[in-house]
């Protein structure tokens, strides 16, 4: 293929050199980690949106972004150079997955017809040269927040119209899953929340949006979509209380409306930030309920409070997200690591793109080789087995059983001297806790 971005393949480069940033320093896709090639566990995506449509803006400011397709000035020309240079960016960069929603493809027209028309000739493309390179679709989602006509939201809009508009575009949306063989199809509530309670029936707009996901799952029975159905939460922005806020409440969300057997959870670290969560949180509760089915890979910033999508980074943060998902096995049935992430402005060339996919992919590398050492001592399961030991035999298995009374549990403290009570429970040692994950990553990556 042409050389579309003017750099080379990205190499595997070990640890010989520090600084020079095209090259990966962990990342081994063929690696075996914990019995499984790293590329397995990691299943690495690119974002359509950030990589090849965000052009850099900021509120106070245009976009900074250079990218080479920037000659095309036919809309339908440049969708088309975009897919291409899409294709060659995954192959230089080594990942297997991608991600879109469905506006990241094609210009809308002036009706739904028309824009699906546009939207077709694109997806041919992409279908081409899928079958060219083996490129799997990870998820691919409807944008249902950009147009206007969504201002008060799509699927729990107040008005009808919208609502149906949306319902629309999420069944052209949904056949273009099933073409692509999309692995999992995305619910982000883009503008699905409220700005103010006294203008907004709460109740009706849940029941809605609840509707809409029924008719997601009736629809892909009907065509055979075979796609995970996955929800992201993110408390605000844009609206300033999302209906998805965290795991938590898209959880109770799901099991209200009996859409828990058909829907997971796709988690992002950033958002997690956004609800006051660390990421790790949000994969716990996931996982809690058996819900774990995809991961958005960004962080946020700790002076910062909006959504950043800045790449990952922070080994910590990596290393708790692997620790859990080799705890449970993969990511979920069908997941993968989706950089929902960009370059911030003044990284703005098109080698920024690579530079920062390459610490992404590193970060969460490195993350995965600190967490299988982690796994492969049992330090912290053992730990954890034994702060819970006493719920093992005598009344405390009788607790976990739920079969021991409250009578049974007044019996057994009415004459415990108050002074005694503390000696039931043991000193976590926290600080040293925290400092063990910290030398476990200095060391697992010295020695990797
Ligand atoms: C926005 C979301 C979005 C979803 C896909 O904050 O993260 O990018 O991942 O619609
Ligand atoms: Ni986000
Ligand atoms: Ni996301």
């Amino acid at each position: 293929m042409a050389d579309l971005w003017n750099i080379d393949p990205i190499p595997f480069v070990g640890k010989q050199d520090v600084k020079e940033g095209l090259g990966f320093r962990y990342f081994q896709p063929d690696k075996i980690v914990s019995g499984k090639p790293m590329a397995d566990w990691l299943r690495f995506a690119v974002a359509y949106w950030h990589t090849f449509n965000q052009r850099l803006v900021d509120p106070f400011g245009a976009g900074t972004a250079q990218r080479p397709y920037d000659t095309f000035t036919d809309p339908m020309d440049l969708a088309l150079a975009k897919v291409d240079h899409a294709f060659e960016f995954y192959r230089k960069l080594g990942v297997k997955f991608f991600c879109f929603h469905d506006r990241d493809l094609a210009p809308e027209g002036d009706t739904l017809r028309e824009t699906n028309r546009n939207l077709d000739r694109v997806v041919d493309h992409v279908a081409e040269l899928q079958a060219e390179s083996g490129m799997t679709l990870l998820w691919n989602t409807s944008d249902l927040f950009t147009n206007p006509r969504f201002e008060a939201g799509a699927a729990t809009s107040p008005f009808a119209k919208v609502h149906a508009y949306a319902g629309g575009q999420l069944k052209h949306s949904l056949e273009i899953a099933k073409r692509l063989g999309a692995q999992n199809y995305v619910f982000w509530g883009g503008r699905e929340g409220y700005e103010n309670l006294w203008n907004t029936d709460l109740k009706r707009e849940q029941d809605h949006i609840a509707t809409f996901f029924h008719k997601a799952v009736d629809y892909a029975h009907e065509i055979g979509l075979d796609a995970q159905f996955l929800i992201e939460p993110k408390p605000k922005e844009p609206t300033t209380h999302q209906y998805d806020f965290d795991a938590a409440t898209a959880i109770a969300f799901l099991k209200t409306y009996g859409l828990d057997g058909d829907f997971r959870l796709n988690l992002e670290g950033n958002h997690a930030n956004l609800a006051g969560h660390t990421y790790q949180h949000e994969i716990r509760v996931a996982r809690a309920a058996g819900m774990l089915g995809s991961l958005d890979a960004n962080q946020g910033d700790k002076l910062l409070g909006w959504d950043l999508d800045e790449f990952p980074s922070d080994l910590y943060e990596t290393t708790a997200v692997m620790w859990e998902v080799l705890d449970e096995g993969s990511i979920g049935p069908r997941g993968g690591l989706n950089f929902d992430a960009k370059p911030r402005r003044t990284s703005f060339t098109a080698e920024d793109l690579f530079r920062s996919h390459v610490v992404g992919m590193d970060a969460f590398a490195a993350g995965l080789l600190v967490a299988a050492k982690m796994h492969e001592d049992h330090y912290i399961e053992d730990l954890v087995v034994e702060r819970y030991g006493s719920y093992d035999s005598g009344l405390g298995a009788r607790i976990d059983a739920g079969t021991a009374s409250l009578a049974e549990l007044e019996a057994e403290s009415l004459d415990v001297p108050q002074a005694n009570l503390l000696a039931a429970t043991r000193p976590d040692h926290l600080e040293s806790l925290k400092a063990t994950v910290s030398n476990y990553i200095v060391e697992a990556l010295a020695q990797a």
